[in-house]
């Protein structure tokens, strides 16, 4: 018996399941709106190139067209300038182990429901460890919201006249997750992992540009946090390996206990 048989095993008898992150991914998936200045990410398009007709009698398929970062997406360092010239920053040359980590779940679901602009701070993160221990290093923290029960795109972005209100990262917490714990990378509910409000901080996107210029890794649009234990199930999350690509959409799987 190894590990990796006993796994299986554990599978197989159901006393570990596999639990889908990821959205499913369609012409209906919400796409982040950036202001007019920046360029835009389309939405996604699919179209058929045959299904069992005269373009392919026995055969079906489709062209996809999206942006890298729409729906259950990864974000690479090469993403932000922060981090263009770390080594192995981009979808193609991260190493694979990396993609491979445990799960510390920190549950701010109420917090975010008495205030959709919630930063989490570090002593939220201490009363966490307090709880249930110290972040492993190469760890992924995944910031369970609630808020992919939001199925309607206008109530998923929440985008107001002042901009979207969504949930985040306080800048020093992600200078303790990047540097002191030295996490794989964050992982969100909403359509990226910096708050709605982003934008609007000193310095804007403040998320992005310290976990990319650590040389750390974003998950967005996750989904089915609530089915996770704060610790001890693992998750994959490997992107596409398109070169020298900045993130892509993925499926995210967690191996938790039943
Ligand atoms: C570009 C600019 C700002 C943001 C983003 C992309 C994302 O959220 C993303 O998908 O990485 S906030
Ligand atoms: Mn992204």
């Amino acid at each position: 018996m190894t590990v990796l048989t006993q796994l299986i095993d554990e599978l197989n008898a159901g006393r570990l399941r596999v639990v889908d992150l990821s959205h499913s991914l369609g012409p209906d998936t919400p796409v982040i709106g950036l202001p007019p200045i920046f360029g835009a990410s389309p939405g996604v398009s699919i179209d058929v190139i045959s299904r069992y007709c005269d373009q392919g009698p026995a055969w079906y398929w489709n062209v996809i067209h999206m942006g890298e970062h729409t729906g259950t997406h990864f974000d690479a360092p090469i993403h932000w300038i922060s981090g263009k010239d770390l080594p192995e920053n981009a979808t193609d040359t991260i190493p694979p182990r990396r993609f491979v980590g445990p799960a510390c779940v920190i549950d701010v679901t109420a917090d975010v429901q008495r205030n959709n602009d919630y930063l989490l701070m570090p002593e939220h993160v201490a009363a966490w460890e307090a709880t249930h221990g110290r972040i492993p290093a190469g760890a992924w923290v995944l910031l369970r919201t609630g808020w992919s029960t939001r199925t309607d795109a206008a109530s998923f972005l929440n985008v107001h006249a002042d901009g979207p209100h969504s949930p985040g990262f306080h800048a020093t917490t992600s200078m303790l997750l990047a540097k002191d714990r030295d996490v794989l990378g964050v992982g969100v509910e909403t359509v990226g992992t910096d708050a709605g409000q982003a934008g609007t901080f000193d310095p804007p996107f403040p998320n992005h540009g310290i976990m990319h210029g650590a040389g750390k890794f974003g998950l967005a649009s996750l989904r089915n946090l609530d089915q996770l234990p704060a610790t001890g199930a693992i998750v994959i999350a490997a992107p596409l390996k398109i070169a020298n690509g900045s993130g892509s959409p993925l499926r995210v799987l967690a191996i938790a206990p039943a």
